[in-house]
């Protein structure tokens, strides 16, 4: 059977409050679509992130909506987790898939579903005060799975080795009792065999952050396309990604050749971020950036660059809120301290539900004393 694994949508993001941005998120969704629809796909997982946010408008719901209806016309079988930005912590919460009739959308109550002969088995996206749980459901699942020839585990979780900060799981802790484990959450593409198990995150269908631009550079953006015989990935790329361009200018030249290369992009107005590299002639750069450059763009961040300062200054180390929660932390459990980092990431934010979400759950597992 050949599936489509995709992830990381993130419909109904409007990046720089820009309409274009939110239809492009729109427009890949779509251009992801047919291109499975063309390549005969009897199945499409996605592996959470299909909304950039739990609640998302309306327009992100009709364009969902379109896309899951075009597939289930063709006989199309869906199966959806939510990922960490269209779900809310909170018992019996909802995740906006719950609206679509068709999809097999998989939950703590309905971990798996058997298409074919082909187990798959997901866990929504748990934060990583959760990892008992996550560690444990995983466990379930595998158990489970092991009567299948099949078998396919779908997670929208960081592993250390592809997020080195804020991941949920260590590669060691990754279930190996699959064939194929369909991951989301990284935006990056990442197709790896360990030990048989196909590890894989098909990566953002676009540009969902400036930083992503390098990987779209290097990878494309897009899904993966896998046959259930040889879990093979292969991966189908979408030609329509708005073009991102990240570039430093020191001088007038510098200028006319970024002009250049932008009118060489075609037919799309690309994203600019430009760094200004030289003190003195700062300002006139960034005048002719404003003036000349910013029109061929969609949208045009010019930034300043850090001048060589004469005086060496002693460096001051990066700080690690992470480990500056746990060292004040000290003497208190793992979940404890993970608890109190979640606390503060959702604050920070200014994800009060979700932080009261977090504390519920929180005195929930330490009255029951399931913490440790
Ligand atoms: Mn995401």
């Amino acid at each position: 059977m050949l599936f489509a694994h995709i992830a990381d949508t993130h419909l109904g993001y409007r990046q720089f409050n820009l309409e274009e941005r939110e239809l492009d998120f729109y427009r890949a969704w779509h251009e992801a679509v047919e291109l499975m629809i063309t390549e005969g796909v009897e199945l499409v997982v996605h592996s959470g992130d299909l909304f950039d946010e739990p609640r998302p408008p309306i327009r992100a719901l009709v364009e969902a909506k379109k896309g899951i209806k075009r597939l289930l016309e063709k006989g199309v079988r869906v199966v959806m987790i939510p990922g960490n930005h269209d779900m809310i912590m909170r018992r019996g919460s909802m995740a906006p898939h719950a609206i679509f009739d068709g999809v097999s959308v998989l939950t703590m109550e309905n971990p798996s579903v058997v298409v074919d002969d082909v187990f798959i088995g997901g866990v929504p996206y748990l934060p990583r005060s959760y990892r008992a749980v996550l560690l444990e459901n995983m466990a379930g699942l595998e158990k489970e799975a092991a009567q299948y020839k099949r078998r396919l585990l779908m997670l929208h979780q960081g592993v250390d080795r592809y997020l080195p900060f804020g991941h949920e799981l260590s590669a060691g802790e990754l279930p190996m009792g699959f064939d194929y484990l369909a991951l989301g959450h990284v935006h990056s593409r990442i197709e790896e065999d360990v030990k048989g198990t196909r590890v894989c995150y098909p990566g953002s269908t676009e540009i969902w952050r400036i930083e992503e631009a390098g990987d779209w550079e290097r990878e494309g953006k897009g899904f993966l396309l896998v046959d259930t015989d040889d879990m093979e990935p292969r991966r189908m790329s979408l030609g329509g990604v708005r073009p991102f361009v990240r570039t430093e200018v020191a001088s007038e030249e510098d200028v006319d050749a970024l002009k250049k290369a932008l009118e060489g992009l075609g037919h799309k107005r690309p994203v600019a971020s430009v760094t200004i590299q030289s003190e003195k002639g700062f300002s006139v750069l960034y005048d002719r950036l404003k003036r000349e450059v910013s029109g061929m763009t969609l949208h045009l961040a010019v930034k300043r660059g850090l001048f060589k300062v004469e005086e060496a200054r002693p460096r001051t180390p990066v700080l690690d809120i992470r480990e500056l929660i746990y060292d004040a932390a000290e003497g208190l459990d793992e979940a404890e301290k993970a608890f109190a980092y979640d606390l503060f990431r959702s604050l920070s934010r200014g994800d009060g539900d979700g932080a009261v979400s977090l504390a519920e759950d929180f005195y929930g597992r330490w009255k029951e004393g399931a913490l440790r």
